[in-house]
């Protein structure tokens, strides 16, 4: 305790020392654990997961286990609510509460609620540290989980805490796992997630679930994208990753997808390097778009990392180093095996979220429980990886040359297409569709509009969100080409028209349309590719003999599905005072169908 207040004074903080006793006192911990950039401390917090049993070794070294509840294996969007002070017509629906209304009612959920606990105080940069995109983050949590998480996902800030140049300029995150039973949250009831915008800070309480828990991931991303919106650039939902073209090119690419729909994976494309996959943010320095990855990790969806699908995150899974395994079955004998895997032949009773796992056990339904949640993960370091690319914790970051959308389509959308222009990409990315997955609490296979695969985490009104993609051509001497993507679109039957590596060569194609390298063919939806170039590249990439019929399946224009969808996006965007730009770029789609 005392060391812990020493390195608190040694911050020489005031708001810092004023925002941690507030907490203190109001969360009465047992304990206060004051975590900096040493090694020593990342291996405290490692040792107290487990002490805690938040976490659990197993044999291979450097790899634990976590559990969270059967009803917190999902971000909570309903419970995810922006304090607002005056009402705001966000022109989607948006779960928003009065700010006071907000802040009373957490103040008194939080009084006391880290009894018995101790109290982590961390602090973590968010983007690499001494860039220009640096943003500084305080994280309060009484679980030692997700401060471990966010050792592994995030650059370590207490350092940069100390030379900041303006000290009071930091995000802030409380959190509390709340009362726990058995080291998982007890009163789901009161899990509440609020974000408040005015304070930079976000209250997140009675929760355990990553995408819940961790300040500094979607919920730090909320406040990031209402910054960039007052400071003029951009905080988005996207992947980053160098392409690898002919002769050693490397050009880098940024890629919005809702979540479990192909980010993560086309970020690991075999041959290319990561970056990131999740989160950037992008700027323009002498008027040249340039990105960096917010994190340092990856919690990744782990259904269907198996040894030959993604062979470099299989490679980490299964190999000493740091990694925590969350929800996933952990059999007998200390085997992780999750859905998709290629293990699960090997299942034969083990530790489960829902408790013991057999063979036979069943759901109140009668059906048998997977070996692990749909959205099961595991959460790793970048640098464990052998495809990282060299720019990852470059402080300029990365210039990008292309932005790319992409969604769960099964009837529509070709599998890939070039944006005629930056503003027919802008109004692309505003109507990605997709059906909803495992990645959030609720239905799945549902058609839902999902505008950047942002939805879930805009704090603004997207018109605004839109016109600032819009004006963001007048800062640049080239824009970005921007490309959409369709990795699920299906036959009559039902039957998936791609194979998963299939996603490669759509990208070594974006690639040479960058370099000028083929020609295209232009459609009303955008420009295509020529049959000819896919089939040299199916085969210098993939070694597989492309045919003209695949071709056709694939890239024949779904007229009537297309016009329906435009129709779609008429209904929702004629009700909105969106940009003039992006409605003559609305009105010009649908006209082009028509025709
Ligand atoms: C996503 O769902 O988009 C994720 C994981 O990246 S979460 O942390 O849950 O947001
Ligand atoms: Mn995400």
């Amino acid at each position: 305790m005392e060391k812990s207040m020493e390195k608190l004074a040694a911050l020489n903080n005031t708001r810092v020392s004023a925002i941690v006793d507030e907490y203190v006192r109001l969360c009465k911990p047992k304990s206060v654990v004051v975590v900096d950039d040493s090694p020593e401390d990342a291996q405290l917090l490692r040792d107290k997961a487990l002490e805690t049993g938040e976490e659990h070794v197993l044999p291979m070294r450097g790899h634990t286990y976590h559990f969270d509840g059967p009803q917190d294996q999902a971000r909570d969007k309903a419970h995810t609510k922006l304090l607002i002070s005056k009402p705001i017509d966000f022109g989607f629906e948006t779960a928003t509460l009065d700010r006071k209304t907000g802040v009373d009612e957490i103040m008194g959920l939080l009084d006391g609620i880290m009894a018995g606990k101790d109290m982590y105080v961390r602090f973590c940069c968010l983007g690499p540290t001494h860039s220009p995109f640096s943003i500084l983050a305080l994280q309060i949590t009484d679980s030692a989980y997700v401060a471990h998480s966010e050792d592994l996902l995030y650059r370590r800030g207490y350092e940069a805490f100390k030379t900041a140049k303006n000290p009071d300029d930091f995000f802030v995150f409380i959190h509390s796992a709340g009362e726990l039973e058995q080291n998982v949250t007890k009163n789901v009831d009161q899990r509440r997630i609020y974000v408040d915008l005015e304070e930079n800070r976000v209250f997140s309480i009675n929760n355990q679930y990553a995408g819940n828990s961790i300040g500094l991931k979607k919920l730090a991303f909320r406040l990031a994208i209402a910054r960039a919106h007052r400071e003029g650039w951009l905080a988005e939902h996207m992947f980053l990753m160098g392409v690898h073209g002919k002769d050693g090119r490397v050009t880098y690419f940024s890629g919005a997808y809702p979540s479990a729909c192909g980010k993560t994976s086309t970020a690991m494309i075999p041959g290319q390097s990561i970056v990131g996959d999740d989160i950037i943010y992008a700027r323009v320095f002498d008027r040249k778009l340039r990105a960096v990855n917010v994190e340092r990790g990856i919690f990744g969806i782990i259904e269907n990392v198996n040894a030959q699908d993604d062979p470099e995150i299989f490679k980490v899974l299964t190999h000493e180093g740091e990694c925590i395994f969350s929800n996933v079955l952990i059999n007998e004998d200390g085997t992780p095996i999750w859905l998709g895997s290629g293990l699960e032949d090997k299942a034969r009773c083990g530790k489960h979220y829902l408790g013991t796992w057999t063979p036979d056990l069943k759901t109140a339904d009668g059906k048998p429980v997977p070996v692990s949640h749909k959205n099961a993960r595991y959460t790793i370091g970048l640098e464990a990886l052998d495809n990282k690319d060299p720019a990852l914790h470059d402080p300029n970051g990365v210039a990008l040359s292309a932005m790319v959308y992409g969604g769960r389509d099964s009837d529509t959308s070709v599998p890939i297409a070039e944006a005629l222009s930056w503003t027919h990409g802008v109004l692309l990315g505003a109507c990605i569709e997709s059906e909803t997955t495992a990645a959030t609490l609720g239905q799945e296979g549902v058609r839902k509009h999902n505008p950047y695969a942002n939805l879930d985490f805009m704090p603004l009104p997207l018109a605004k969100y839109v016109a600032d993609h819009i004006a963001l051509q007048d800062e640049l001497d080239e824009t970005p080409k921007v490309f959409v993507t369709n990795y699920f679109l299906r036959d009559a039957n039902g039957k998936f028209l791609n194979h998963k590596l299939d996603k490669k060569v759509w990208m070594l194609w974006a690639e040479e349309r960058v370099h000028g390298d083929v020609d295209a063919i232009d459609t009303p939806i955008g420009r295509i590719p020529r049959y000819e170039d896919l089939k040299r590249l199916f085969k210098s990439a993939l070694d597989k003999d492309y045919t003209r019929d695949e071709y056709d399946a694939q890239f024949t224009i779904r007229t009537q599905a297309y016009r329906d969808k435009w129709n779609r996006m008429d209904a929702i965007f004629k009700n909105h005072d969106m940009p003039a730009a992006f409605s003559r770029e609305l009105q010009a789609q649908i006209d082009r169908l028509a025709e």
